[in-house]
């Protein structure tokens, strides 16, 4: 399945390298900078925004997907399943409370069980950055977004000529990453085509148990803008992706998901003044078995009626219309609306012979999911003085959604729908001192979202006869910080404190039901750096949250517990080095079997443990750099609290349901890139 991406991503290379010729032949070369300083621990960018460098190396290494690539931020969590796909969680919020943005796309995964979360589609180094905003402190970026949103975005570039860059990773278990970018620029058109790939075998814990884990990825994308006069942009860009993964947790394996997305992009204006249309559409094709990466007794061999596969898939169409005012100096205003539709569907193959199984596209997809929501969104920014910002943003969308039964892969039969308006706002006060080495911000946002596709259908929050099970879940959030940059240090703090009327809460997989409840959460982040002199640094974060269910009278399931990072930095004008500790506390505080569409919270408390890595940059002349680590070095044997349970039963692998997937032991890796 890989080959047949492999082929298609032909013409995306082909641009690669036609680029890279035509740029030396006009040796009008401009350069994509890419830093070899490992990151360990990111620094806030400003009050509730936090951007990282996508192609930057981060330790631990991650796997090369979305949401093991922001674990690094403090407050993110990774509930892993296996190797790749794993599912992101921020502040103890996860499923669709977390907003990706991919180029100014939204789309689901297919999986019922999320295999493939939204992040399972991204692959960070062919973006140039990504934007965290915290909290429900915008709402141009689609509904719900009450922990927050992550856009994945590329660089306008202006410059003339060409540029791009090349980059490979090795590492334990058999990793290999290998990335390349190429761009050329003339004043009326712009070319970008990248392509990337990763593997990895399975992985050993710390124990030296083989983690069944391995993965598969790869993606090409390709970009066409075109300037048709002066304050005019029109993009259109094309993205192919495909991957498999193995999972610990779970009976299937993922052995395909497919991504093609396509979209036009254009703008009218300057940065102050603009217009601008997005629309797109992407369309997700996930096979999951138990027979292609696994082997499963009676499934090809013996009885031969044991195979399982299911093939889900959803096409998302969306629209995203906008516009930015800036009337006076003291006045940015945006307004717009968004649109977004999709249709999922699925066919099954249970109890099978191989064959019968692996013949699955002869029968037809049956429709069991559709929904629609369009919402209309205004923001300002009012600058009430040199020092002192305020920001604010009203939202309403209309949700509609349709479950449907398929049966037998023959028939797709309505079984209940709902309907919901829903309102979000926000509103914030900044200041800074005149130098603006002192911000502070406190700000109030509300969001309502309804019931996601996981909640609606895998834990039945719609079922037959119309009935609807949950009311939308609604969130109202404090968000107070500052941050201080002076000449030896900087600092930022980040709390927040919300009510969650309406919670979606899940219950295990033998009951799968979703119901609303009542929460209360708070917590923080914190950043710090020290300067000792020109060479050495200090830093360190911590996250906290406390969150309690109290419809229950329980601690929030699946709420990640205090974890810390501590570490020194020596950048030379050759070499970097650097040392990093992560502790992270133990959980108690749970609620066994409940949680969220991501996983639920095990019977008992989930253990402390503490990392350690090094890693070692050098960059060889102005172009070409190595980044060298070892990650886990004390070979620590531990799980992360969210993980979900190391429940399958796979032969030749250890089950143990009472602990989570368990994490990778003494890991060695080694990144270069060359950058034009
Ligand atoms: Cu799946």
């Amino acid at each position: 399945m890989l080959s047949t991406t492999c082929r298609a991503f032909a013409a995306a290379v082909l641009v690669s390298v036609v680029c890279v010729n035509f740029g030396i032949a006009e040796n009008s070369i401009t350069s994509i900078d890419i830093e070899p300083i490992v990151i360990t621990v990111p620094e806030n960018t400003s009050g509730l925004v936090t951007i990282i460098d996508t192609k930057q190396p981060i330790q631990p290494i991650p796997v090369n997907d979305g949401a093991s690539f922001l674990k690094v931020l403090p407050g993110f969590s990774v509930a892993r399943k296996g190797g790749g796909s794993g599912d992101p969680v921020y502040r103890g919020l996860s499923g669709s409370r977390l907003n990706f943005i991919l180029d100014g796309m939204e789309f689901l995964g297919g999986c019922g069980s999320r295999m493939d979360p939204p992040t399972a589609y991204i692959f960070p180094e062919t973006y140039d950055s990504a934007k965290l905003i915290k909290g429900p402190q915008s709402v141009r970026y689609g509904n719900g977004n009450s922990a927050g949103v992550v856009s994945f975005e590329r660089d306008t570039r202006q410059d003339e000529g060409a540029s791009g860059l090349v980059s490979g990773t090795v590492g334990s278990w058999g990793r290999v990453d290998g990335l390349s970018v190429a761009r050329y620029s003339t004043p009326s058109v712009d070319l970008e085509g990248s392509f990337s790939h990763a593997q990895s075998d399975n992985y050993h814990d710390g124990s030296g148990a083989d983690v069944h884990s391995q993965y598969k990825r790869s993606s090409a994308t390709a970009l066409l803008g075109f300037r048709p006069t002066d304050g005019s942009h029109v993009k259109l860009d094309i993205t192919r992706s495909d991957a498999e993964a193995a999972f610990s947790d779970r009976a299937l394996d993922g052995s395909l998901f497919d991504r093609t997305s396509y979209g036009i992009t254009g703008t009218i204006g300057g940065e102050s003044d603009n217009l601008s249309l997005r629309v797109y559409s992407t369309y997700i094709d996930h096979v999951m078995d138990n027979f292609s990466l696994r082997q499963t007794t009676n499934c090809g061999s013996g009885t031969d009626n044991r195979c399982l596969l299911m093939n889900v898939d959803r096409r998302t169409n969306g629209l995203r219309a906008s516009g930015t005012f800036t009337p006076t100096d003291m006045l940015v205003l945006r307004l717009g609306s968004d649109f977004k539709q999709d249709e999922h569907s699925s066919r099954n193959f249970m109890n099978r012979s191989l064959v019968a199984a692996e013949a699955f596209t002869s029968a037809a997809r049956i429709k069991d999911f559709e929904s629609q929501i369009r919402g209309f969104f205004s923001e300002v920014d009012i600058k009430l003085s040199d020092t002192l910002n305020m920001y604010g943003g009203l939202r309403q969308d209309h949700w509609q959604a349709s479950r449907f039964q398929n049966v037998g892969n023959t028939q797709s039969l309505f079984l209940g729908g709902d309907v919901q308006n829903l309102n979000s706002g926000f509103l914030r006060i900044e200041i800074s001192n005149v130098n603006d080495s002192v911000n502070a911000y406190v700000g109030y946002g509300l969001s309502e979202r309804p019931m996601d596709y996981w909640e609606a259908t895998s834990f039945n929050g719609i079922v037959a006869n119309d009935v609807v099970n949950v009311q939308p879940e609604e969130t109202a959030q404090w968000d107070l910080g500052f941050s201080m940059r002076g000449g030896s240090f900087s600092l930022n703090v980040s709390t927040y404190i919300a009510d969650m009327n309406n919670y979606l809460l899940t219950v295990d997989e033998a009951t799968d039901s979703v119901s609303n409840i009542q929460a209360h959460r708070y917590g923080a982040e914190v950043d710090i750096r020290y300067f000792l002199g020109e060479h050495w640094t200090l830093l360190g974060s911590t996250s906290y949250v406390r969150a309690e269910n109290e419809t229950r009278n329980t601690p929030l399931a699946q709420t990640p517990p205090l974890e810390t990072v501590v570490g020194v930095n020596y950048a030379g004008s050759i070499w970097d080095f650097g040392v990093s500790m992560r502790y992270v506390n133990a959980q108690d505080r749970i609620d066994p079997g409940y949680g969220s569409v991501v996983g639920f919270d095990r019977q008992s408390a989930t253990p402390s443990f503490k990392t350690i890595a090094v890693n070692s940059s050098v960059r060889i002349g102005p172009q070409f750099y190595m980044s060298a680590g070892i990650d886990n070095l004390l070979d620590e044997n531990y799980f992360e609290h969210v993980s979900r349970s190391n429940a399958a039963s796979i032969t030749g692998f250890v089950t143990d349901s009472n602990v989570g997937v368990r994490e990778p032991g003494r890991t060695f890796w080694l990144k270069s890139g060359f950058d034009f």
